[in-house]
């Protein structure tokens, strides 16, 4: 029976036997009393990496994110984020149930928001006006496909932002992918931000984890709320042991679902009834139009599921398609196949 090709998302990587080995053989303490070795080492490598003072391992992205949300602000307050944001639109509504903030969305162009949209949404400090208490941004951005975040335009955000006394948090969930597609260091894209957080479950290809990253003091504070929030873990160096090898060696490794993508998106974008733009292919995530196939995103999954591949629609239009390490050149290829014969073209 041939293997599933799982386009769904870059999370569904499984460890490699490198990971597996060290998960073996990992040194373990009760982090909760911070005793745990490999989380300590994953911890200072991240914030090394990083180029910051301190660095949180959280069970998930979302975690991350929304420990980050509740350093920042105090109930009451707004958060300024992209409409179509993962922190907005896939982490519930646990912004306002945990920190008592409203999102403020705005609709960005391929994920960008710039700070000319961004001021005129900071309320006046009027008492009677709620306050903005954080600006969110994510690099790259997941729903755009991948798209990566341009520099000028994220470091003006932080530099007005900060004037105006707002934090800004980076969800930088793939920002290993951002790196190797613009050349930049994570340092250099990230600097700018109060704080950041990153996934070792995605392009990475650990099986779970993130990091926030940040100052000492908002770590310390973040680690209370990490626990709040059930996400105090024990002997959990076996899984910080995983992280460290998706750390160390992965992001070398991400150039080739880069390539993966692209491939794949020149392809799509000859195919009659979908509408794809190779040139905004620049990391490992695909979105595309299939309207015009007359199918919708439902049964165009279900055509792809008999050819052994999955993949999700991201609305009734739209597709995604995500490559990761487990997706070879010849599973793109497969996959090409399997959607012209879906198509009915040669
Ligand atoms: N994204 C998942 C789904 O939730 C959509 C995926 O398959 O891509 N920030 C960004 C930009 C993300 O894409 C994700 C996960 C997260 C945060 C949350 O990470 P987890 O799943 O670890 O909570």
């Amino acid at each position: 029976m041939t293997e599933w090709i799982d386009l769904r998302s870059d999370t569904v990587t499984r460890p490699t036997p490198e990971m597996r080995e060290a998960m073996m053989k990992a040194e373990v303490g009760d982090d909760v009393y911070m005793e745990d070795p490999t989380v300590n080492h994953l911890q200072e490598r991240a914030a090394e990496i990083f180029g910051r003072e301190a660095a949180l391992f959280v069970p998930s992205g979302t975690m991350g994110n929304q420990i980050a949300v509740k350093s920042h602000t105090h109930h009451g307050q707004e958060v300024i984020l992209e409409e179509a944001g993962h922190i907005f639109n896939y982490e519930l509504a646990t912004m306002s149930a945990f920190s008592g903030v409203m999102p403020r969305p705005i609709a960005g162009h391929d994920g960008v928001i710039t700070w000319n949209e961004i001021k005129t949404r900071i309320r006046p400090k009027i008492y009677y006006l709620s306050h903005t208490g954080l600006v969110a941004l994510e690099n790259t951005h997941n729903m755009a496909g991948g798209s990566v975040f341009p520099q000028a335009v994220a470091d003006e955000v932080c530099d007005r932002a900060h004037e105006s006394g707002i934090p800004v948090h980076l969800d930088g969930a793939r920002i290993f992918n951002a790196s190797i597609a613009t050349g930049k260091s994570v340092v250099e894209l990230t600097q700018k931000f109060d704080s950041v957080m990153f996934c070792l479950s995605k392009g990475l290809g650990a099986p779970v984890g993130s990091l926030l990253l940040g100052s000492r003091e908002l770590i310390e504070r973040a680690r209370v709320y990490r626990k709040a929030m059930g996400g105090g873990m024990r002997q959990v160096g076996v899984l910080a042991a995983a992280g460290l090898v998706a750390l160390e060696k992965h992001p070398a490794k991400l150039h080739e679902d880069h390539a993966n993508a692209k491939h794949l998106a020149k392809a799509l974008a000859e195919m009659p009834g979908i509408q794809m733009d190779p040139s905004k292919v620049q990391t490992n995530i695909l979105v595309f139009d299939i309207s015009g196939t007359g199918q919708d995103t439902s049964s165009f999954s279900q055509a792809l599921r008999k050819h052994r591949v999955l993949a999700n629609g991201i609305n009734p239009t739209h597709m995604r398609m995500v490559t990761h390490y487990d997706v070879h050149r010849d599973d793109i290829e497969k996959t090409i196949q399997a959607i012209h014969s879906i198509l009915e073209t040669p």
